[in-house]
């Protein structure tokens, strides 16, 4: 699992041929990407020069993440992952899920909401795409730097109206133990569930994603649609999502219910707060020799650090 060369930090060379770039995302999502590229960070992505010539192969075109970080290579971001639902072998995951069925796909949006609503795929994907370039960092001490596509959750959750009794929003992933052998092994509660508070879920850095790297997601990374929420820990990003719920109470998530004493329900990188196992005052990078300096809130901390004004981050870990 420690396997990953160094050499492979160059993004993939599709990515960076406008001409594809633009067939994949369609013009009014390269619209969108071209006006977040005015906005401030952490929206800041592609640096589009009209005159660009074709890159090379190996070319990086600057991009970066607005802490000045290049992108974690397409090979990377797509062979070294954690879905416990193929596999708990990382570099087994991508050819395991190789013939997971993502179409059709629906998502069913309900709880308590005003107008509950199953969305097909498609649904979602007419709702405008942006690309974001977040780090994302698990909480086994390990990170990677990720051009998704998505939008806000936000955006969904306006669709079906939470009524003012709903606290938390509730993520659940396909359960089906035939198309996802890892759900045979009894040593987790299948479905994979995580939660959000519904500010956190409001927050405009929370996003559902049904892409990177200008492509459709591909399975092992969530596909169809999978949350992002940059400032926590990785495990918060459910993938293959199925089922949303808005609720009252704080939903327990696969994590808290397999080791309540590890995993909390906030899981908000912080280098000041170790997992009683290991610190997680630093990380690898994917890509990088040593060691860096794991950052509060992954570096997000201007963004939403005012989502936890007076909280005990200790006790809420
Ligand atoms: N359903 C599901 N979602 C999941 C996981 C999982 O095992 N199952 N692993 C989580 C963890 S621990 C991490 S670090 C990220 C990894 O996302 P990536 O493989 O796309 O980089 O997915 C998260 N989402
Ligand atoms: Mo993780």
């Amino acid at each position: 699992m420690e396997k990953i060369p160094s050499s492979e930090i160059t993004p993939e060379a599709v990515y960076l041929n406008r001409r594809s770039f633009m067939k994949v995302m369609g013009a009014a999502a390269l619209g969108a990407l071209l006006a977040a590229c005015q906005s401030k960070s952490p929206l800041k992505t592609l640096d589009p020069q009209p005159s660009d010539p074709t890159p090379q192969p190996g070319e990086t075109l600057g991009l970066k993440d607005e802490l000045g970080d290049p992108l974690t290579s397409f090979e990377a971001v797509t062979t070294y992952n954690n879905f416990y639902e193929f596999s708990m072998d990382k570099e087994a995951v991508s050819r395991l899920s190789k013939d997971f069925q993502t179409s059709p796909w629906s998502v069913t949006v309900g709880g308590l909401v005003n107008k509950p609503r199953t969305f097909a795929i498609e649904d979602l994907l007419k709702i405008e795409q942006e690309e974001r370039i977040y780090r994302m960092r698990c909480v086994e001490g390990w990170s990677m730097v990720i051009p998704w596509l998505g939008f806000p959750i936000r955006k969904l959750l306006e669709l079906v109206e939470p009524l003012s009794s709903a606290r938390y929003v509730r993520f659940e992933t396909l359960l089906d133990e035939q198309a996802m052998p890892g759900q045979r092994s009894g040593w987790f509660a299948w479905p994979y569930v995580e939660g959000l508070r519904l500010d956190e879920a409001m927050h405009d850095l929370a996003i559902l994603s049904t892409g990177l790297y200008g492509k459709q997601l591909l399975p092992q990374n969530g596909a169809p649609l999978r949350l992002v929420v940059p400032w926590k820990y990785g495990f918060k990003s459910i993938k293959s999502i199925v089922k949303i719920d808005l609720v009252e109470e704080m939903p327990t998530s696969l994590w808290m219910e397999a080791a309540p004493n590890e995993y909390g329900f906030y899981a908000n990188v912080n280098p000041q707060v170790p997992h009683p196992r290991w610190s997680q005052a630093t990380e690898r990078r994917i890509g990088e020799l040593g060691r860096r300096e794991t950052l509060m809130f992954n570096g997000y901390a201007s963004e939403v650090e005012s989502l936890y004004t007076g909280m005990d981050l200790q006790a809420n870990f």
